[in-house]
C-alpha cells in the first residue's frame, strides 16, 4: 500500500481524496473537545422526547413502548410550499420550490440507550420503522427522495441525547444522490452489474479493510474514505429500499450495525459521535437494478476523545484530505472488542 502522498478515487460519487500517510504523527496543540456527561437517566424529565413529556408547540408524547414517530415540530420542509416557479431574474440567479415534510424517530423510551446499548430485536424494531416510514413517506405522489439519517453527539450537531433519527423526504433529488445514481447507473450500463456488489466481492478479495460481514451485509473502511474512521455498510445485493429487504436480512443489517456502533464506541470508550444515514435509491417509480442500498457512518474523532478532524482550510478550498490510511483505520476498529465497554463484567 502506498506510504507516500496519493490521490484515491470514490467510486460512488466521481470524486478524489488526497491520502498523506506519512502526517498521522504530526502533533496536536489545537482544539481539544468537551466530553458530553457520561452516564444519563434512563427519563428524563426535561427532555422533550421521553415518553409522556411536553415537546414544542404544547403536544404531549405518548406513553411509547418501542419506538416513536413524531412530524418534525420544526421541519427543514413543507409539503405546500404555495410558491410557482418563478421566471428568474438572470440565468445565475436560479430557484425552484422544494415541498417535503419531515419525521423524527426515537429509538426507544430509554433516555440513555444508543443504538449499539440496544438488544437486536430494538435494533430491528428501528430497521423496520425506517423501512416503513421511508416506503410510506416515498409513496407519495410528490415525494422523489427520502433521506434516513442519525446526527449522534453534540459534536455533529445532535441537539437532544435521546437517542434519535430523522427522514426528511423531498421532491428533488439531493446533491449525494444526484452524483451517486450517475456513477451507479454508468458502471451498470457498462458492465451490466451493480458497482457496489463487485465493489464489496473485490473488497473480500482483498480483505484488509473489511471490519464485519455476514451473508448478507459488509462493513468496510472504503477505499476512498475521508473521515478517518469513516464505514460504508452495503448490501451484498442490488436493493433499491429498507422495505424492500426480508425480515431475515433486516436481521443480519441489525448485527452489522451493533457490530459498528460497539467498536466505535470501544474506540475511545465513550459515546462515540457520528452522522449516519441511508442512501435508498431515487422514489420515481423506476426500477433501480443498479442501486444497491447502502448506509455511510460518518464520525468526526481521529485520534482521542476530544480531538476531531476539522474539514477546514484544503477540504473546503480544494478537495477532502485524511492522514491515517483507510487500511490503518480498518485494522484498529477490527483490534477492538464488539462487546460494548459498558456491557464487560456484567
Ligand atoms: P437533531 O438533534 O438531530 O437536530 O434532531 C432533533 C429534531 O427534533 C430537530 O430537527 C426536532 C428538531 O426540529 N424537535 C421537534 O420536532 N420538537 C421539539 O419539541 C424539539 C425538537
Ligand atoms: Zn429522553
Amino acid at each position: 500500500m502506498l506510504q507516500n502522498p496519493h490521490r484515491r478515487y470514490n467510486a460512488l460519487t466521481g470524486e478524489w481524496v488526497l491520502v498523506s500517510p506519512h502526517r498521522a504523527k504530526r502533533p496536536w496543540l489545537g482544539q481539544v473537545e468537551k466530553l458530553s456527561p457520561e452516564s444519563l437517566p434512563a427519563y428524563d424529565p426535561t427532555c422533550y422526547l421521553c415518553p409522556r413529556n411536553e415537546r414544542a408547540g404544547g403536544v404531549f408524547n405518548p406513553d411509547y413502548g418501542g419506538t416513536f414517530v413524531f412530524e418534525n415540530d420544526f421541519a427543514a420542509l413543507l409539503p405546500d410550499s404555495s410558491e410557482k416557479e418563478s421566471a428568474s431574474s438572470h440565468p445565475l440567479l436560479v430557484s425552484v420550490p422544494e415541498q417535503g415534510h419531515c419525521l423524527v424517530v426515537c429509538f426507544s423510551p430509554r433516555h440513555d440507550l444508543t443504538l449499539p446499548e440496544l438488544d437486536l430485536p430494538s435494533i430491528e424494531n428501528v430497521l423496520n420503522t425506517w423501512a416503513k416510514n421511508s416506503a410510506d413517506m416515498a409513496s407519495e405522489e410528490y415525494i422523489h427522495y427520502v433521506q434516513v439519517f442519525e446526527n449522534k453527539g453534540a459534536m455533529m450537531g445532535c441537539s437532544n441525547p435521546h437517542p434519535h433519527s430523522q427522514l426528511w423526504a423531498q421532491s428533488h433529488l439531493p446533491n449525494e444522490i444526484i452524483k451517486e445514481l450517475a456513477t451507479q447507473t454508468e458502471y451498470f450500463k457498462k458492465n451490466n452489474r451493480p458497482l457496489l456488489v463487485d465493489y464489496i466481492q473485490e473488497e473480500h478479495k482483498q480483505k484488509d479493510r473489511i471490519l464485519f460481514s455476514n451473508d448478507h451485509f459488509t462493513a468496510l473502511v472504503p477505499y476512498w474514505a475521508v473521515w478517518p474512521f469513516e464505514v460504508l455498510v452495503s448490501a451484498h445485493r442490488p436493493c433499491a429500499a429498507l422495505k424492500d429487504l426480508s425480515s431475515l436480512e433486516v436481521s443480519a443489517l441489525a448485527e452489522v450495525f451493533k457490530q459498528v456502533t460497539t467498536r466505535y464506541d470501544n474506540m475511545f470508550e465513550i459515546s462515540f459521535p457520528y452522522s449516519m444515514g441511508f442512501h435508498q435509491a431515487p422514489a420515481d417509480g423506476q426500477s433501480h437494478p443498479e442501486w444497491v442500498l447502502h448506509a455511510h457512518f460518518y464520525p468526526p474523532l481521529l485520534r482521542s476523545a476530544t480531538v476531531r478532524k476539522f474539514m477546514v482550510g484544503y477540504e473546503m478550498l480544494a478537495m477532502p484530505q485524511r492522514d491515517i490510511t483507510p487500511e490503518v483505520a480498518a485494522d484498529r476498529l477490527r483490534s477492538l472488542s464488539d462487546v460494548h465497554y459498558k456491557q464487560r463484567g456484567k
